[in-house]
């Protein structure tokens, strides 16, 4: 099914970069890392563990989060500064969610000594992450449930082509509530793109503690939106195809330019630690880059990950209003992730690793080639300089640049989020996230703009079809440890000033001014209002010029929630207030919507932390940032939307003397290698 490929260009990588940092790492023994994922075997362990001490209890005992609680930073800090082939390995534990009789456990365990820590329950609001196998089950309950079969008798649909979908429910003031889910249901007929015919107006709830429906309502009738037209398999479009698309390769026979052991990368001037979490996805940690004048690696990051998101939609009627998704705690986004498809999601260099989580009974899930790595060749320059201001001579000096990519995909329901880390020679991390995927459309009976007279929430993107507006935020935890752990966040803000003593032509300039944060408010920032710069500095190291050292957050993709601080998504989602927050580090703030997201009222949010107002300069701390995008559809989104990208950079400032990648030689290309045929 694949496109012809016309052309087949190849080139040949030689080198990577004269200097390589790899070879004096050699030494470092096994692949243990104290941040690695659990493995296969572990999970089983923990499973086994877990089971056991509930013997005897004939209940049903169902894993909601099974992770790494990893050791303490000053204990990693200090195991990669002194360990050896002859040191322990550090303590190796999970914490581990458990759900038991409608009751929710938090268990810390042991790997070494197999033994549970604490096993404690859990009163607060909130429910844990949502298993696979449960949204599963609940999905298959209307399908037999005489109101919703007759439903779709009515409408005179078949059942067999009814596909069901689970929705969590947010929290909208309610005094108790039950564990619920909100099933909405699709019809396939002629498609596999089910999101975008919806059996608008049935909504089944569903009791998870007791898997029964609960409620059921049938309000509303519309129809369905048709099939034709809305399919994106290759095998189900008619010709003419295209544009089409010229084919090209890289091949690297020396093989990447880049070594993983175990989950620990290096290439060309960068090392670092690629974990898996069920929650989170990808996790990067460690990230330091070698100093080619110091003679050493130094660091830029501990850990950075996509803490939490929040996708709202603007449709407050009464099948619409409650979908207000906090994705990595609802539905966890690394129990999202899927399998990236070789020679497409990446390319035909690229290297895979799987993942792995615990299933609802505790058992390894594999998801093979959750990230691929691969070396990215875009065409584009590092730097360049073309010099004709000398007599007689041109001077053209240009750097080709290579970058290192991690990518993962993680799919919720209708939605794909690419999400790409890109380390630069430079120094440079490059986060980016692609949205992809199916919108979520509303059924109407509409099927033109002109019959339209109230407001639908959205865009007639194809006939009796709504694509509802909506916003999707993107929550990044980044503990920045910028040579060192103490740093401080700096902003320097461009001022207009004007010229009042008359010995300028000028009337004015502008002016940077540099603050640094005292307090966890001096750093709540919302952007895109003045022009800044946004530095964590490590105040204590400098350069030989003094300035000090330090990195810049590049904001990317800045959106403001517009939703009411009052109104119940918000304040369940209150991190997506500021598009900046500073904390000071605490291990157990990792989940921005916090721990547990579904029906949570908003209690355990990163806002709620930092009304703390801790302080922040010179110690140890955490930036969080969080991307927007406000998506009004348009009718490109439909049946399939290209994807929609944004990111952020994170750029050394003052981190090196001078530019790190002067020395750097372009990697060279080959043209016309003889052995390569052309294939048509
Ligand atoms: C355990 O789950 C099964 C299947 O869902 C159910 O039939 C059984 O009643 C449950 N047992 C308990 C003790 O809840
Ligand atoms: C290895 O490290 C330990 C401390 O972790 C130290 O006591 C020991 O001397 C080291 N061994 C070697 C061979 O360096
Ligand atoms: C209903 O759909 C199923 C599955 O596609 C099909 O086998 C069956 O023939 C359909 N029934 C009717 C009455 O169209
Ligand atoms: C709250 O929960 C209790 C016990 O589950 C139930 O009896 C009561 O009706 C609930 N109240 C409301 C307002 O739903
Ligand atoms: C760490 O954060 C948690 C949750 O906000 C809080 O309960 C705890 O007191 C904090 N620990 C420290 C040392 O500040
Ligand atoms: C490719 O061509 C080069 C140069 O002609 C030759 O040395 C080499 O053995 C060839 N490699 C293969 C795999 O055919
Ligand atoms: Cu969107």
């Amino acid at each position: 099914m694949a496109p012809t490929l016309k052309k087949l260009l190849a080139f040949f990588l030689f080198s990577i970069f004269s200097f390589s940092p790899i070879s004096s790492h050699r030494h470092r023994h096994h692949h243990y890392h104290p941040l690695d994922p659990l493995t296969p075997s572990e999970l089983n362990i923990i499973q086994s563990i877990i089971l056991r001490s509930y013997a005897g209890s004939n209940h049903n005992l169902t894993f909601h989060y099974v992770g790494l609680d990893e050791p303490d930073k000053p204990d990693i800090l200090s195991w990669l500064s002194n360990h050896n082939s002859t040191s322990k390995p550090l303590p190796r534990r999970a914490f581990v969610i458990t759900r038991l009789n409608k009751q929710t456990h938090e268990i810390i365990l042991d790997l070494s000594t197999k033994s549970i820590i604490s096993d404690q329950v859990y009163c607060g609001h909130g429910y844990p992450v949502l298993t696979l196998e449960e949204q599963t089950a609940a999905n298959e309950l209307p399908l037999t449930h005489p109101p919703f079969m007759e439903s779709i008798k009515v409408r005179g649909l078949n059942i067999s082509e009814v596909v069901c979908s689970s929705y969590t429910v947010g929290w909208f003031g309610e005094r108790n509530s039950s564990r619920v889910l909100k099933i909405q249901c699709y019809y396939t007929d002629g498609t596999v793109n089910l999101y975008v015919r919806p059996l608008e107006g049935i909504t089944v709830v569903v009791d998870l503690d007791k898997m029964k429906i609960k409620e059921y309502y049938d309000n509303l009738k519309v129809p369905v939106p048709k099939a034709e037209d809305t399919e994106y398999r290759l095998s189900a479009q008619k010709p003419p195809f295209g544009p089409h698309l010229n084919g090209a390769t890289i091949m690297q026979p020396d093989g990447p330019g880049f070594v993983i052991e175990g989950h620990s990368i290096r290439w060309a001037n960068w090392a670092f630690h690629l974990g898996f979490d069920v929650r989170a996805g990808p996790i990067i940690s460690l990230a330091s880059i070698y100093d080619l004048e110091k003679h050493k690696f130094r660091r830029v990051l501990y850990r950075a990950y996509i803490s939490e998101l929040f996708v709202p939609y603007m449709d407050p009627t009464e099948d619409w209003y409650f979908k207000t998704f906090i994705d990595a705690g609802e539905f966890g986004f690394g129990q999202s992730a899927v399998s990236l498809k070789p020679m497409e999601d990446c390319p035909a260099h690229a290297v895979f690793m799987d993942g792995y989580y615990a299933g609802q009974d505790g058992k390894p899930v594999k998801i093979s080639n959750v990230f691929c790595i691969f070396e990215q060749h875009a065409g584009n320059v590092l730097w360049r300089h073309t010099e004709t201001g000398i007599p007689g001579e041109v001077i053209t000096e240009v750097r080709g640049e290579v970058s290192l990519m991690v990518r993962s995909v993680s799919t919720v329901g209708n939605y794909d989020y690419m999400l790409n880390w890109e380390f630069k020679p430079s120094g440079s991390i490059k986060v980016g996230v692609g949205l992809t995927g199916v919108l979520d459309v509303k059924g109407v009976s509409y099927t033109h703009t002109e019959q339209i007279k109230e407001d639908v929430h959205g865009t007639l993107v194809a006939e009796n079809t709504i694509g509802i507006y909506h916003d999707h935020f993107v929550t990044y935890h980044l503990d920045l440890d910028v040579d060192g752990v103490a740093n401080s966040f700096v902003k320097t803000s461009l001022e207009t000033r004007r010229v009042t003593d008359n010995v300028s032509p000028r009337r004015s300039y502008w002016t940077a001014t540099s603050e640094t944060a005292k307090t966890e408010s001096e750093a709540r920032l919302r952007l895109g209002l003045k022009p800044a710069d946004l530095l964590v500095s490590n105040q204590n190291k400098k350069t030989k010029l003094g300035n000090p050292i330090g990195y810049r957050l590049i904001p990317g993709s800045i959106a403001s929630p517009l939703l009411s601080d009052d109104d119940f998504p918000q304040v369940r989602a209150a991190f997506t207030k500021y598009n900046v927050w500073v904390t000071p580090y605490n291990k157990s703030e990792k989940w921005a919507g916090g721990l547990y997201t579904d029906q949570g009222r908003g209690d355990d949010t990163l806002a709620m932390w930092s009304l703390r107002n801790r302080e922040i300069e010179n110690k140890d701390i955490v930036l969080w940032y969080t991307m927007g995008f406000h998506h009004v559809p348009y009718q490109e989104d439909f049946p399939i939307m290209p994807t929609l990208t944004g990111g952020f950079e994170l750029r050394p400032a003052n981190f090196f003397e001078r530019n790190p990648v002067l020395k750097t030689k372009s990697p060279q290309y080959v043209q016309n290698w003889p052995n390569c045929t052309t294939k048509s």
